[in-house]
């Protein structure tokens, strides 16, 4: 039986990708990142670079901005592309385990070193939960991260953290 697609990347790209596990699990070893709790020591798991993925998919020219979609819980974020570009993993897996839906899986997004909340583009908010698609655009995206502290207060709350 086939894999299931986790992840997609389309958009304004020349290779419009569909990604399942084994997908990011063959990747070349220069591109893997084990263990990102040497980049924040509160989380788990291994990750594939962004920048990796995005030479695949190929971004065309137009494309300024770069949107992920968890589209489980209708929450996005949307940044310019040469700033996440070179920030962003993608994290897969725990060990030889898959990452849960409790950590934020099956592919959540981290950013290298990211600022506190709304302190700039690649904060917090940013390390978006249950990534299930990135997508390029000429222009900003859709971006549903809290603006205000009593907002973001409220969505911390919901997610239970
Ligand atoms: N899918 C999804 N991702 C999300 C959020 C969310 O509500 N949904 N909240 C964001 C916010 S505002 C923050 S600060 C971080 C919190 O991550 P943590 O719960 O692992 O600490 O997740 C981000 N990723
Ligand atoms: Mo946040």
């Amino acid at each position: 039986m086939d894999s299931p697609v986790l992840l997609r990347v389309e958009g304004a790209v020349g290779r419009p990708l569909g990604v399942t596990f084994e997908d990011l699990a063959g990747m070349p070893g220069d591109v893997q990142v084990p263990d990102v709790s040497r980049f924040q020591p509160t989380r788990r798991g291994d990750a594939v670079t962004l920048a990796a993925l995005l030479g695949v998919a190929s971004p065309r020219p137009e494309a300024t901005h770069l949107t992920l979609h968890a589209d489980r819980d209708d929450f996005h974020v949307s940044i310019p592309l040469d700033a996440i570009r070179e920030q962003g993993l993608v994290v897969y897996k725990v060990g030889p385990d898959r990452l849960g839906v409790e950590q934020g899986g099956p592919i959540r997004l981290l950013i290298r070193d990211p600022s506190a909340c709304h302190a700039g583009e690649l904060d917090e908010c940013a390390n978006v939960k249950y990534l299930s698609r990135i997508e390029l655009t000429a222009g900003r995206g859709r971006d549903t991260r809290p603006v205000d502290d009593e907002s973001h207060r409220a969505l911390h709350e919901q997610q239970g953290a």
